[in-house]
C-alpha cells in the first residue's frame, strides 16, 4: 500500500514532512488539499482537527508533522537517518524541533493567519507578541548556530522544521541582517535539494501568500 500524504505544497509544515519523504526518496502519493472533492472529505473524515500535513500508511493515519517525521523513520527508515539513534543526541533534535515549531513557524504563521481575519476580528496585541517572539527567537538562534552547520549534528529532522520555518519567518518578519549565522543557516537549508524541491513546487502557488511573496529570491 502507497504511503499519502494529504498536504498542500505552500504549506510550511507540509514542506517538513516533504523534506523528510524526499531526504529518503520515499515513495509516496501527493494528495493535494486545495478545496477540491473528494480530497477535501476525504481528509476531513480521517482528521476532523483538518490541520495538514497527515501521512496514511494503510489504515494507519499519522497526522502531525514531527509524528510523521518520526513514524518514516521507524516504519519507512531510508539512509538519512532524522532522528539519530543516540537517545542523548536525538533529545537535542527534538529540542530544536519544538524550538522552530513554536517559537519560529507558530509566531510566523499567527501573524499571516491575522492578517486574512475577517475585518473586526484582527488582533493587534498577538501580532505584535508574536512579532517580538520571533526577534527574541531569531537573537537566540544567532548565537545557537554560531560554529553549527545544521541545528543538531548532522541534518536531521530540526532541520526539517527549521527550513520552512526560516523561509516564511523572514517573508513574515525580516530577520536582521545582523543576524549573519541565521542567514547563513537559512542560505543552506534553502540549497538542501531535499527542500530546494518542496520550494521549487511551492513557485505555482506563491501568489497566495498572503503577506506578498518576494519575487527575486529565494
Ligand atoms: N502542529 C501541526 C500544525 C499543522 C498546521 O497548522 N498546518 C497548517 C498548514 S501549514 C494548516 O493545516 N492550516 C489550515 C488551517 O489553519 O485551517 C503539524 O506539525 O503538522
Amino acid at each position: 500500500m502507497m504511503l499519502k500524504l494529504y498536504a498542500h505544497p505552500l504549506s510550511s509544515y507540509c514542506h517538513k514532512a516533504l523534506v523528510a519523504l524526499y531526504e529518503n526518496a520515499t515513495p509516496f502519493e501527493f494528495v493535494m488539499l486545495d478545496g477540491s472533492e473528494p480530497a477535501a472529505s476525504e481528509f476531513a473524515a480521517l482528521w476532523p482537527m483538518k490541520r495538514f500535513p497527515l501521512l496514511t500508511d494503510g489504515e494507519r493515519i499519522v497526522p502531525e508533522s514531527t509524528a510523521i517525521i518520526e513514524y518514516l523513520g521507524v516504519h519507512h527508515p531510508g539512509p538519512v537517518r532524522l532522528i539519530p539513534d543516540d537517545p542523548d543526541a536525538a533529545i537535542e533534535v527534538r529540542m530544536m524541533d519544538r524550538f522552530f515549531d513554536n517559537y519560529v513557524m507558530n509566531p510566523q504563521a499567527r501573524v499571516v493567519f491575522d492578517c486574512i481575519r475577517p475585518d473586526g476580528t484582527h488582533d493587534p496585541y498577538g501580532v505584535t507578541e508574536a512579532k517580538a517572539m520571533l526577534d527574541i527567537a531569531y537573537a537566540w538562534l544567532d548565537g545557537w548556530m554560531e560554529g553549527r552547520e545544521w541545528a543538531a549534528g548532522a541534518f536531521s529532522l530540526a532541520d526539517c522544521a527549521a527550513a520552512p520555518a526560516l523561509l516564511y519567518a523572514d517573508w513574515t518578519h525580516a530577520i536582521p541582517e545582523r543576524f549573519a549565522n541565521v542567514w547563513a543557516y537559512r542560505t543552506r537549508l534553502l540549497a538542501r535539494p531535499s527542500y530546494a524541491r518542496a520550494l521549487d513546487e511551492a513557485r505555482p502557488y506563491r501568489h497566495y501568500f498572503p503577506l506578498g511573496a518576494p519575487t527575486d529570491r529565494d
